[in-house]
């Protein structure tokens, strides 16, 4: 007689986690082990942060790999990843067209290779765990990028 082999299929919210670390790939790399889940989350804090985009300007027309610049106020920028969490430190996650591009620790940095035409750049401050402050800090700027 053989035993029937068993093939157990272990699903964990693995995707639901992957979903929320997708926000934040290219973190420090050594915290691998200790990634919030969602039932450690609980209500997120609110920030003082005031967070506006100086480069490009809405509406700009701007040449590729222009400069994005923007100025944080009522919070500093900490390279840090922690779930202590403070509502003044934190980090600059950059999107354009709704895909991230850069986690910054600093408030200026070259913009993507894109292609001619409109593009919308987010920039939003999050907490030290990568995560939304509630209500989210987040600014956007659309802007055209030359042939
Ligand atoms: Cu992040």
């Amino acid at each position: 007689m053989r035993s029937h082999r068993h093939r157990a299929i272990a699903l964990t919210g693995a995707l639901a986690l992957a979903a929320l670390l997708a926000g934040c790939s290219g973190g420090d790399g050594n915290g691998g082990g200790a990634t919030p889940t969602s039932d450690t989350l609980g209500p997120r804090p609110s920030s003082p942060a005031k967070l506006t985009i100086v480069s490009p300007h809405n509406g700009a027309t701007i040449a590729n790999g222009a400069e994005l610049e923007v100025r944080l106020a009522k919070a500093k920028i900490v390279n840090l990843t922690t779930r202590n969490v403070k509502p003044s430190e934190g980090h600059i996650h950059v999107l354009v067209d709704d895909r991230l591009v850069a986690m910054n620790y600093q408030l200026s940095g070259k913009l993507p290779k894109l292609d001619p035409g409109t593009h919308v750049v987010k920039v939003e401050f999050v907490a030290a765990d990568h995560l939304p402050f509630d209500p989210r800090v987040l600014t956007q700027a659309a802007f055209v990028v030359k042939p």
